[in-house]
This record gives C-alpha cells, structure tokens and sequence, in this order.
C-alpha cells in the first residue's frame, strides 16, 4: 500500500481501536506493538498470496532450505525497511507521541538458532526474498529458543528464552491447520506385497501431527514475500484418546519444545533424531502433497523442486525422499534415487570432529525403521556400484553404514548432486582432508559458497548514521546493490569524510558505552579502542588468548602504571553450551579478570574488561557499530567462515585475524595493509599434527612472559578461579593445549602492539576503516544466493528490483 502520513495514522489508529477500543494515549508498547505489526502484516498478506500465485502461474521451480535452526532476531524493523515502511513509521509515530524504540523493543528475539549456521539460514531468507528467488524456508517452531544467559558469581546460568509467552508472541506467524501433515515414527515395519509393490506396514508406530507454522518473508521493495514455514508437534485428534496422560502427551508434543544448544547427552540425542526426521518428514511430505496438486506425474519432479540441506542435520530429506516416492508414489528404485539426488544439495560448515553427526543403528531403527531400511538400502547399492572398481578401504571409509553408525555427512554427499563449504580455505579443506574420499568419488559435486551477510539488518538498520553519511557520498543506490559501497574507497583523502566517520564511530560507542554502564555497572571511555569478540564460546575460537593478553597487559600495567598504551575496552559476548564444561571456565575466569581489573584504580582505568550477558542478535546490533577492532582469532583451519568478521568489518572495525575460514579472503580484498593478520597458518597447524612437534609445556617453561601471565591463572592473582584457572592452565601446558595458544601467543602480542600504533594515527586508522567498509560489499548475502540460486539450484529471480 502506497503510503503517506495522514493515511498511516489513521490507519494506525483505526487498527488499534479494532483490536483494544482505545486511544494512542491509553495503550501500552505491548499494544501499540502489536497493533503496528498486524498492519504491516496485513499490507505485505497481499504481496505474499500474489507472490504464490505468481509461482504457481508460471509453474516455478521452488526451492527449500531445510534448517534445524533460524536466528531471525526481531522483525519487526526489517520488515518495515523492506516494505519501505521504516521512515515514514517513525516519523509518524513521532507526531502522535509515540516512541519508536520502545515499541521495537517490545519484540522478543526470535531466537530459533545457536549461532552462525541459523544467522546464516535468517541472512539467506532475507536476500532470497530481496532478490526474488522462490525459495522457502523449513524448520522446527521451538517453544523454547536458545537459552537466555545470566551471570551469577561470575559463572554462566541457563534460563529458558520463553519468546512465545511473552505479551508479543510471535506476531509475525500465521497458524495453518488446514496444511498440517502426519509423521509417523516408532514402532516396527513390514514390507508385504500388494499389488505387485512392497508395501511398507507400520506396527506399534505413533502418529505425530505436525502443524506449520508460516513466517512471511519480505523481500526489499519488490513486492515479494516468501515463507518461512516452522513446524510443530501436536497430537492428532484422531488418536486423541490414546494419550490420556500429561506424560504420555508430553512426549509428543516435546519434540518441537526446545532448540538444542548442543547434543552431549544420550537422553538428549534421542529427541534430537526425533527433532530432525519430524521436520524433515513434514516439510518433505508437504513438499511433495504440493507439488502432485499441480503436476500429473512425479517422476520428473527435480525439474521443479530443490531441496537444501543446511548441515547434516536435515539429512534424513534424502531418505525420507526416496520413502515416499518409492513406498507412496511407487517409483522403482532407480528412478527415485535419480530424482532425489537431482533434488538435493548439502552445505556443510563444519570440520569439528564432535559436529559431524552420526547416529547408532538401533537408535534409528527406533525412531523410524523404514528410513533405517533405506539407508541401509542406499548403503549396501553404494558399496555394490564401487565394488572393484574402487579401493576396498576407500570404499569403507565412504561407506553410510560402518560402526555400527550411520554416518550423516556420507549421506549428504552421496544423496545429492552439490557438497559446498561456507569459505574457500574450508572448502579445500573438504577437499583435501574431512571429505577427500568423497572428493576422490565425486569431484564435480564439489564447489565453494563463501557466506555472506545481509547488509540490511547489518549497515542499514543496525548503523543508520553510517549509512546517512554514505548516502550523502553515493546516494541511495547502494542500498539496493551493496557492490556499489566500493566507489566509496575514492574518498579515501577526503579528510572531511573522514571525520565524518570518526564522529559516526564514536556516537556509536557512546551509545554502547551508555548500554554497558546500564547493565554492568562499568564505565567505559569512548575514546578507548573498543576491542571486540562476540562468538559462541569455544576452545577453538580462543577468547583464551585474548584473555590471556588481557592478563599480561594488566600485569604490565601494575608493574608500570604509567606505561603507554592506547586504552582499551575489551568487549566480549559469547554464550557456552550448557554441557561444556571447559567453556563455561573460560567464561568464570573471564568475569572474575574483568571483575579484578575494573575495580582497580592503580591502573587509571586504562584497560577495561566488559562481558556483556546474553549475547544475541540484537545485542550484536548493537555492539557491531561501536566496534573499532574485530577479534578473529580461531587456531586456522577450524573456523569454517565466520560472519561476524563480515559484519564488524562492513561497519568499519579492523580485524585482528588468523588465517582462518572467511579472514583470509576478507585480507585479499583490504589488502594486508588494511588488516591486521598473525599466528600460524593452516599448514603449520597441519604440520604439527603430523610431527608431533609442538610441546606448550616449553613455551611455559621457557617463556617468561607465558609463564607469567599463565602463572597468574593459580598463584590466587585472579581471585575466584581456583579450580578454574587449574583446569585452564593444566589444558595450555600439561594437556599439549590443543588449539595453539601458547605457539600464538608472541605473534598476537606484536600484531596487538601495531593496532596501538595504528590507532594513534587517526586519519591512518579511519582510511584503513574506509576501505574496509567499502569492502565490505563483497560479502553481501544477496551475492551469495545468487550464486546457490544459479550455480546449485538453477532457478531464477522472479520479482523486479523495486526503488531504494
Ligand atoms: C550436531 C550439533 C552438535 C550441531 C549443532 C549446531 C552442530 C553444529 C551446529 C552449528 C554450527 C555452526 O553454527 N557453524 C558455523 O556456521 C557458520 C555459517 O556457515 C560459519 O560461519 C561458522 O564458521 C561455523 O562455525
């Protein structure tokens, strides 16, 4: 609807009459909240049932991204931006007295995710719709969404993220009864001949309903609206009664109760398998019930379909396929495996050993025995086809079965005609090392698709002032093809423009600087560099080095309060899972070294440590901004992409890098002088792997600076940790510290020493931020797609490109 003012008020206010039968001065946020987004979603309803009109008229390849995990964050904000909405609401909501903010902060994050792999699925939706591709999401509608964090004493607590009970649900949802399917697990199965088929007859098994949930996507100005459909576990009314108990509903309905932060228990893992064939199940079910509504025969079905698995955890889609269009539709063998790898394509964005999932036979054969059939079916015609023709280990070693597990990321690989990785450094590690077999069998399936971010949610709306200022440089256009924030790099001697984003930078940090008083307590400089590493807490990631940094700087500074130094906040958010023991240390001796050192007027206030709780995507908008320096430090070779070195970059911070994942490529394009790179490359970390060479305990004893701050961690210099700082200190020195820690060490000292350096020279450090911005743009998400869309999907963009 083509908007102005007047016309928005007084729908505002007629809406809200409808729904509450009160005035603007009487209503809460929760109220002005909800009645905003029932007008936003009832304007962009059109758009979405034209959008599937459009699809089915022009009979459409769709695709859909199967994905145990979607981080959206809120939606509010993008869905204004993208409709064209976002200025006229605010300035509207500004003459009737309302204040914007606080009704966007009504929304509850929509936290349906753990980290980079469900941003990532949340970005891509985002520039599908944006670019007009016909592309749907699948997932699981969690009650409960991914932990919210609390700090007690200094040690991470767990709290259920009840995003559904709070007064704004989820308004963006549309509950459709009417599309609901039935997954059937459990119990035993019988093939018996019928009518010269195998029939497949289920005994004992239980009946789940699984109810969609649809999430409208919104495209930027172009009218177009995909779904998101999450699904959720109910029991069918038919069988009702077989589940007289609070217990025996529970099990059902437990299914799609909470996302898993990690899968680390045995009880745990059972539902996890349950989590994952019921929305595969579903979502291929639907698919299919779809598609025969308009197409005669199914047989050709790849020509119209394509399905993404996001990770090995949706691949059971390959089997789950070929169950219903060899037990249901009929298809001989042969042809259904055609049309099902056809159909499927697989993004792997892991090398970590404990990530690639495998599951015990009985386990499957518990949850759902006909697809354990399959796949033992899918494993034993594999094995048939290399026999002979392969190596016999080779062969083992590929093989789905072996074990006693079912190995998921073999039945990705072999299920479907594309395997990428997220970064080109992790996609030739897939090729050379965790997939190589694979890559021996299938070459031609393998291809890279670095990550990418969407520069909406992360320039536009999370730094509007940064993008004022480029606008008034390059006018709007950018906004609707980010290649264009490359011409800003010409104002690299425009000491005007410069300044300009010195200012921006700093008004960012005071206002993060104002949200970190308010919720710790601390005061920050914000004219101190702001150091930032936000990340799922992993040994891997190493936040141990930056603390151990931390550590010798504040010792360096008690010896010599008067030492130069730039000041620094050092700025973490990071969430561990619940189950990792090691990282939640990490978390404690983190709190407990901030705690020592902002309380510490000996050293004027030059380093501050703050650790901020419950990190998330709407913290991180509001961190990303007031960044000066990204922390991308992970052991190289163990950090698939990243994209929160996409986002701090795109918004001016300068990295701190390892050769790793997505930072090697983020250096080609800023140069090596733009960005600050150290510590061992992935073939050093090879090489000792091979030869053994590498002994922390040395560096301990020979180095004296590592022996200093590592002795700080148990001689009682950091109160609180007693156990802690052992367990930390035993995993760096007698334990052979896994992640190279201690061989970095040194290397990341100098490379921090030149960012102080760096920083004293402003104009220096806001061309080396420039360019980084304008850089930036390669890693736009709307690239990205394109690339799935063309290279691995081929479909094609159906909508136009709107105005900015
Ligand atoms: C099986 C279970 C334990 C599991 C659950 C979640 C395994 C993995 C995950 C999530 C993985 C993840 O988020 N990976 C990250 O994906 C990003 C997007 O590709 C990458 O940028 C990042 O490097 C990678 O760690």
């Amino acid at each position: 609807m083509e908007l102005d003012k007047t016309l928005f008020i007084e729908s505002f206010k007629k809406r809200l009459s409808q729904k509450y039968a009160i005035d603007v001065s009487d209503a809460t946020n929760s109220e002005l909240y909800d009645t905003l987004c029932s007008l936003v979603k009832s304007s962009y309803s059109v758009s979405w049932r034209q959008t599937w009109k459009d699809y089915l008229k022009e009979n459409e390849k769709q695709v859909y991204y199967f994905s145990i995990e979607f981080l959206p964050g809120k939606l509010l904000k993008s869905n204004l931006l993208n409709m064209g909405w976002y200025q006229l609401v605010i300035d509207s909501f500004k003459e009737i007295g309302i204040d914007f903010e606080q009704v966007a902060a009504v929304e509850p994050d929509m936290a349906l995710g753990n980290g980079g792999l469900g941003r990532l699925a949340a970005d891509f939706m985002d520039s599908l719709a944006s670019e007009g591709y016909p592309v749907n999401g699948n997932g699981i509608r969690y009650r409960y969404g991914l932990f919210k964090q609390r700090f007690v004493n200094g040690y991470q607590v767990e709290l259920p993220d009840e995003w559904l009970k709070t007064a704004a649900g989820n308004a963006w949802e549309i509950r459709r009864a009417s599309k609901a399917v039935t997954v059937t697990m459990g119990g035993h199965v019988e093939l018996v001949q019928k009518n010269g088929y195998l029939e497949p007859i289920y005994k004992d098994a239980t009946l789940i309903k699984a109810v969609p949930y649809d999430v409208g996507i919104v495209g930027y100005h172009n009218q177009h609206v995909n779904t998101l459909r999450l699904w959720s576990a109910e029991i069918p009314e038919a069988v009702e009664s077989c589940y007289p108990t609070i217990e025996a509903r529970r099990q059902i309905e437990d299914i799609t109760t909470v996302l898993y932060p990690d899968d680390s228990n045995e009880a745990g893992r059972r539902l996890r398998l349950k989590q994952e064939y019921f929305f595969v199940s579903a979502g291929v079910q639907s698919i299919i019930r779809h598609y025969k509504k308009y197409h005669e025969t199914i047989d050709q079905i790849s020509q119209r379909v394509a399905i993404h698995i996001n990770d090995t955890h949706p691949a059971m889609c390959v089997a789950e396929f070929m169950r219903i269009l060899l037990d249901e539709e009929h298809l001989s063998w042969e042809k259904a495996w055609e049309q099902t790898v056809k159909t499927m394509s697989y993004t792997n964005h892991t090398i970590m050993a404990e990530a690639l999932e495998t599951w015990d036979i009985p386990l499957l054969n518990e949850i759902q025995p006909r697809i354990l059939q399959i796949v033992a079916e899918i494993d034993h015609r594999f094995v048939a086809h290399l026999a002979g023709k392969m190596d016999g280990q080779l062969i083992e070693r590929t093989r789905i079965i072996s074990g006693g597990k079912v190995h998921m990321a073999h039945l990705a690989v072999i299920g479907s005609h594309s395997t990428n990785g997220v970064a080109q450094l992790h996609t030739d590690l897939l090729k050379s090392d965790v997939l190589r077999d694979f890559y021996t069998l299938y070459p031609e399936r393998f291809n890279n698709k670095t990550n990418g971010i969407a520069l909406r949610r992360w320039l536009q709306l999370a730094n509007p002032e940064l993008a004022a200022i480029i606008d008034q440089k390059l006018g709007r256009n950018w906004r609707q093809n980010a290649c264009q924030l490359q011409q800003l790099q010409q104002y690299n001697t425009d000491e005007q423009f410069l300044k300009k984003l010195a200012v921006v930078k700093l008004h960012n940090k005071q206002r993060l600087a104002k949200l970190i008083e308010e919720r710790t307590g601390v005061t920050v400089d914000p004219t101190a560099i702001f150091d930032v590493q936000i990340k799922r807490l992993h040994a891997y990631k190493r936040q141990l080095l930056n603390l151990l940094r931390i550590i010798k700087l504040y010792l360096d500074l008690k010896e010599n309060p008067d030492l130069a130094i730039v000041p620094r906040v050092f700025i973490f958010g990071a969430k561990a899972a619940p189950s990792y023991h090691y990282a939640k240390s990490i978390i404690k001796c983190i709190n407990e070294t901030a705690a020592l050192i902002n309380h510490d007027s000996t050293i004027q206030g030059k380093i501050k440590v703050i650790f901020l709780e419950n990190y998330d995507v709407s913290l991180a908008e509001q961190i990303i901004p007031a960044a000066d320096i990204s922390e991308q430090i992970s052991t190289a070779s163990k950090e698939a992409s990243g994209t929160s070195n996409m986002k701090l970059m795109l918004n001016g911070a300068l990295t701190v890098a390892t050769l790793d994942g997505a930072n090697v490529e983020i250096k080609e394009q800023v140069g090596a002088d733009n960005i600050f790179m150290f510590g061992l490359t992935k073939q050093e970390v090879y090489r000792y792997y091979q030869d053994h060479s590498y002994h922390s305990l040395d560096y301990y004893h020979h180095n004296l600076v590592i022996h200093r701050v590592l002795d700080a961690l148990i001689d009682g210099t950091i109160p609180n940790i007693a156990a802690e700082g052992h367990e930390i200190f035993d995993s760096l020195t007698y334990l052979n510290d896994d992640y190279f820690v201690l061989r970095d060490f040194e290397d990341y000292l100098r490379i921090q020493d030149q960012v102080d350096e760096t920083y004293r020279d402003q104009k220096k450090w806001q061309q080396m931020s420039l360019i980084n911005i304008a850089k930036a743009c390669h890693f736009s998400s709307d690239i990205t797609v394109k690339k799935y869309a063309s290279e691995i999907w081929q479909v094609r963009s159906v909508a136009q490109k709107g105005g900015v």
